[in-house]
């Protein structure tokens, strides 16, 4: 059987025999002679319809800093771009990856554009690096500029999240801490619980720079109007059953701790965003409502109508979810992960360090318990009113980039 399963895996070629990588098949490159600066975004997906909060981040932090460099600018995505996708960007056109055009441009560079046709590469062109894939497939383009002009431009690694944790200590986690160990590399991180993660990891990078995540601006414009909704006796979770760094497992095994032991928990409901999945069958008859992944508008008016929020992550990142649960004035529960702790952003944040069923199920119990007390938005906080944090690391990247 095993013996089956490897072979599958393995691709014959002539005479020998290697693992089937070619998601990380590297850039290969031609020379531009267009004196220009470009600034290039690398990202998995382009279509905005099916972005999530790391993707939005990394298209709105290449926008901005794009702006201030006042330079041209390319994005490149790992899947699929088509006309009706290029129609969501104002101003920006579908190339080929070889192709120079006068017009900002998006284009393709999956797997099968970088073996058909070579990244044409000009002595000014910088690029952000998105995901683990993205900063591998771009290595040898430094390698590129530097035979090919002289010298190399500094990377840039947008870095969101500690990506050898998605995966078991494998083949896949040496292969993606093989990409924070990089010369010319200047890291942005994206919070700075995760920026000190990585430094008690001891990586090194040639810079650094940091923001703090900021409220999605639908989510702002909603929250701002002030509309007054009445809070029902909702328990919201973040349920992503195939995300394991949000442990679904671990989170239906509090809720049903939670119904066990609160006395009045036949009181609540319970109704899971994020992913869809079959409902869920709770304990004494209880049930998760999956409501699937809402548009922003429909998930801004469930934060605004339940009374307490449950959003796990395993992870050193403090994800989105529990600091929009907050702002939007609902208890939180969420857990802690090595020195990761929630609980300054809010009062309104109840964060666990017995990340147990029992220790979740607790907290739950606080957290209904709490409500009553009334229920704060953080409209005013700095995470609402904006972005000042990326505003700043985005100045200071122009000045070295421009050095
Ligand atoms: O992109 P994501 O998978 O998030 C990532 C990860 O947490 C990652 O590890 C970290 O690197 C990065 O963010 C910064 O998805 P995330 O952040 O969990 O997505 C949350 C966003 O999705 C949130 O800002 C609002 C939006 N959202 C919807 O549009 N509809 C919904 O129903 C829900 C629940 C959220």
């Amino acid at each position: 059987m095993i013996k089956l399963l490897i072979s599958k895996m393995i691709e014959k070629h002539n005479g020998y025999e290697k693992f089937d990588f070619s998601y990380l098949e590297p850039a290969r490159c031609r020379k531009s002679n267009n004196k220009n600066m470009r600034l290039n975004l690398f990202i998995p997906n382009v279509d905005k319809k099916k972005m999530f909060g790391g993707q939005t981040t990394a298209l709105d932090f290449f926008m901005q800093l794009g702006k201030s460099l006042e330079c041209d600018l390319r994005i490149l995505s790992e899947r699929e771009v088509n006309e009706e996708i290029v129609k969501q960007y104002d101003g920006y056109e579908m190339t080929n990856i070889e192709q120079e055009i006068e017009k900002n441009s998006i284009c393709a560079f999956g797997i099968e554009e970088r073996k058909k046709n070579r990244l044409s590469v000009r002595e000014k062109d910088y690029f952000i690096a998105t995901y683990w894939t993205t900063k591998y497939v771009l290595n040898n383009v430094a390698e590129f500029q530097k035979e090919t002009f002289g010298k190399a431009t500094d990377i840039i690694y947008l870095i969101q999240d500690f990506e050898p944790g998605f995966y078991r200590w494998s083949s896949e986690y040496l292969l993606i801490d093989s990409t924070y160990r990089t010369d010319n590399t200047i890291a942005v991180f994206n919070s700075s619980n995760l920026q000190n993660f990585f430094m008690r990891m001891d990586y090194k990078f040639s810079d650094m720079y940091c923001f703090e995540p900021c409220l999605n601006s639908n989510l702002r414009e909603y929250l701002e109007k002030d509309v007054i909704v009445e809070r029902k006796k909702k328990i919201l979770v973040y349920g992503r059953p195939y995300v394991g760094r949000n442990c679904f497992s671990l989170l239906i095994n509090a809720l049903n701790q939670f119904i066990e032991d609160y006395e009045f928990s036949n009181e609540w409901e319970f109704v899971s965003a994020g992913a869809d999945f079959k409902d869920v069958k709770l304990k004494k008859g209880k049930r998760l409502v999956s409501v699937g992944k809402l548009t922003l508008d429909e998930y801004a008016e469930l934060l605004s109508e339940c009374s307490v929020g449950v959003s796990l992550m395993c992870s050193p990142h403090p994800s989105y979810p529990p600091l929009e649960m907050a702002a939007f004035g609902m208890k939180t529960v969420t857990n802690t992960f090595q020195d990761k702790d929630l609980a300054a952003f809010s009062d309104n944040i109840i964060s666990v360090s017995d990340v147990s069923f029992k220790g979740i199920g607790k907290a739950i119990i606080q957290a209904v318990e709490k409500c009553p007390e009334g229920f704060i938005n953080m409209r005013n906080s700095a995470y609402v009113k904006g972005n000042a944090g990326y505003s700043i690391i985005v100045d200071q990247i122009k000045s070295k980039l421009m050095r």
